[in-house]
């Protein structure tokens, strides 16, 4: 007789809603919300232990999609919401998603300090290199010279990798995807929803309405699975990576293991009980501030 733990209890069907995209034909965040279901499934993960939570953009409406709990929240502030979401409820599985703009312009900042902080998220960037939402302007990862709705002339500002700025600032899982290679994709959110600590998926994900069916066709020729002779240990062998200007490299780039924020403090928590009775706010004062 099979046991029922044997019987995977969730299909990649179960976690879709009744919702029906509004994403038009071809957009590539077809292929990440389909790879997400198929990971969410290959885990068994739990809906109602589960959140996605986005910020604003085509991209950003993921979580509507998504049969767990979820919250389309403010723009720029995905990673915000994953942070309150995973330190009051650590027990939870937080996955942070959203767009180049959403997640590397307007929402940089709390980017960088997610990535350091190493909390226990999966952030996914369905990177399009524009502001698809609001009819194609110029983003973060858009290439100079591309010419778009806010670069007539082309662009006259340097992208920057996504990639290259979690390693910097602390990521300890990072990774790299096309939407267009379902496989992968699915394979590297299995990798990243496993991984302890911040995970960063940059998933290569066209807009076939502002950058048109040539980003698809480039993207795909570009890319090639990082070699298994990788050393993902390494910052160094992971950001030569970043730096490729012709190939798309598709795979784990950089894989660390450190405590996350949350055992930092459950360690300084442990070290405050040992000591007795947390100091009161005049203890504080009398020890750390001169007489006043
Ligand atoms: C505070 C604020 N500023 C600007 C906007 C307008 N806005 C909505 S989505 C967006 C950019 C979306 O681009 P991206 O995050 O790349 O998502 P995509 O639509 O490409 O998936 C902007 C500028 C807003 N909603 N709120
Ligand atoms: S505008 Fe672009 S990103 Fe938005 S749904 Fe259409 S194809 Fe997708
Ligand atoms: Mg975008």
């Amino acid at each position: 007789m099979t046991s029922s733990v044997e019987t995977p209890v969730f299909q990649p069907g179960d976690y879709k809603t009744d919702l029906k995209p509004v994403w038009c034909a071809g957009c590539g965040d077809f292929g990440v919300v389909t790879a997400l279901y198929r990971a969410m499934a290959q885990l068994q993960i739990k809906p109602w232990d589960s959140v996605v939570v986005s910020g604003i953009g085509c991209s950003s409406r993921l979580p509507g999609y998504v049969a767990t709990y979820g919250f389309n929240s403010v723009h720029g502030r995905a990673l915000t919401m994953a942070t309150g979401i995973k330190a009051s409820r650590p027990e939870l599985t937080v996955v942070a998603v959203g767009g180049d703009g959403d997640g590397l312009a307007i929402g940089g900042n709390h980017f960088l300090h997610t990535a350091r902080r190493n909390l226990d998220i999966l952030y996914i960037l369905m990177d399009n290199e524009i502001y698809g939402l609001t009819k194609g302007q110029a983003a973060p990862t858009t290439p100079a010279g591309d010419k778009t709705k806010s670069t007539y002339y082309g662009n006259p500002e340097p992208a920057f990798d996504p990639c290259e700025l979690a390693i910097s600032f602390g990521a300890t899982w990072v990774a790299r995807a096309f939407s267009g290679d379902l496989k992968t994709t699915v394979d590297l959110m299995v990798k990243g929803l496993s991984h302890h600590g911040f995970g960063f998926l940059n998933i290569m994900s066209p807009c076939v309405t502002w950058r048109g069916d040539d980003q698809f066709k480039t993207l795909k020729a570009k890319t090639r699975a990082i070699p298994e002779s990788h050393d993902k240990t390494s910052r160094f062998a992971a950001m030569a990576y970043t730096r490729e200007t012709d190939v798309l490299s598709t795979g784990v780039l950089y894989e660390v293991q450190q405590p996350s924020l949350i055992d930092r403090l459950t360690h300084l928590q442990e070290l405050a009980l040992k000591k007795g009775p947390a100091p009161t706010t005049q203890e504080i004062f009398k020890n750390f501030f001169p007489p006043f």
